[in-house]
């Protein structure tokens, strides 16, 4: 059974391992794929048009399934390793052990923003940029950069996940409810300010070229299986009949065989190493 853990709790195996099987489905090409996909969704994804990976209601289920995907792909390699999530409410510093050589490695240096440490780092030969919005073919970040600009605190998160609906019409980004309010768009800003907070590829469609992208969306799912352990008479919304939306029975992009209805329950799927 997938269980998902903290990543300030694993052991150092359990990172190398985690780091190796990343590097391989880079090497093998696989890993791109990942990318490529995201940025399709990301650049057709509009807020009066068709939307299913983003500022839409299938948000959620729509990450909870290419992480599924993305954690299958791993374990085709090393069928030990898991996805671990990044609480960035608890880790909330450049000097977290997340950020450390032997896990994801640290900011970008000030010239370029180019990583220099452990195995993404470009000088590493293991993690090329290939598929990019621009000519920088090395991975990026700032960590913190933005003047002034800090992670979410939890009584950011709490205040989200006291919401009890889950969506509301237009069902985009002006939508007010729990999924816009974790999305980001509106409010106090919890998934979206994460990304622009690591910088790099991370604050752009090819977000996926940072792994720690697995990290925080992972994070982003756990915070879903939250709220619905705290509002178990809430449930997805919208139910039928939504143009241009991801109602709860209809199939979504680009698998075509899944809904919403099927993402809901993730103890299908995996566990969390703490109580949902
Ligand atoms: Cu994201």
């Amino acid at each position: 059974m997938t269980v998902r853990k903290n990543q300030a709790t694993l052991t150092a195996d359990e990172k190398r391992r985690f780091v190796d099987a990343l590097i391989e489905l880079k090497r093998s090409g696989r890993y791109d794929t990942f990318v490529t996909t995201h940025n399709e969704f990301i650049m057709s994804d509009t807020d009066f048009g068709d939307r299913v990976g983003h500022r839409s209601p299938s948000f959620l289920p729509w990450h909870r399934r290419f992480l599924l995907q993305f954690e299958q792909a791993l374990q085709s390699i090393d069928s030990s390793v898991t996805l671990p999530y990044w609480d960035w409410t608890a880790d909330r510093t450049a000097r977290s052990s997340l950020w450390a050589a032997d896990f994801l490695g640290g900011t970008g240096r000030s010239r370029d923003s180019r990583v220099m440490d452990g195995a993404f780092a470009f000088g590493s030969g293991n993690w090329p940029i290939r598929v990019r919005v621009d000519g920088r073919g090395y991975l990026r970040r700032s960590l913190g950069a933005g003047g002034g600009l800090t992670l979410p605190t939890r009584a950011e998160v709490d205040s989200v996940l006291a919401m009890p609906t889950y969506d509301t019409a237009p069902w985009n980004s002006s939508s007010d409810g729990f999924r816009n309010h974790l999305e980001g768009w509106r409010g106090v800003n919890l998934h979206n300010r994460v990304h622009v907070w690591v910088g790099g590829q991370m604050a752009t469609g090819v977000s996926p070229n940072d792994p720690v992208f697995w990290l925080h969306h992972a994070f982003v799912d756990k915070l879903w299986a939250d709220w619905q352990a705290l509002h178990p008479d809430s449930s997805y919304l919208p139910r039928g009949g939504t143009r241009n939306v991801v109602d709860l029975d209809d199939t979504m992009r680009p698998w075509n065989d899944v809904t919403p209805a099927d993402m809901l329950d993730h103890t299908a799927f995996y566990t969390f190493d703490t109580a949902a």
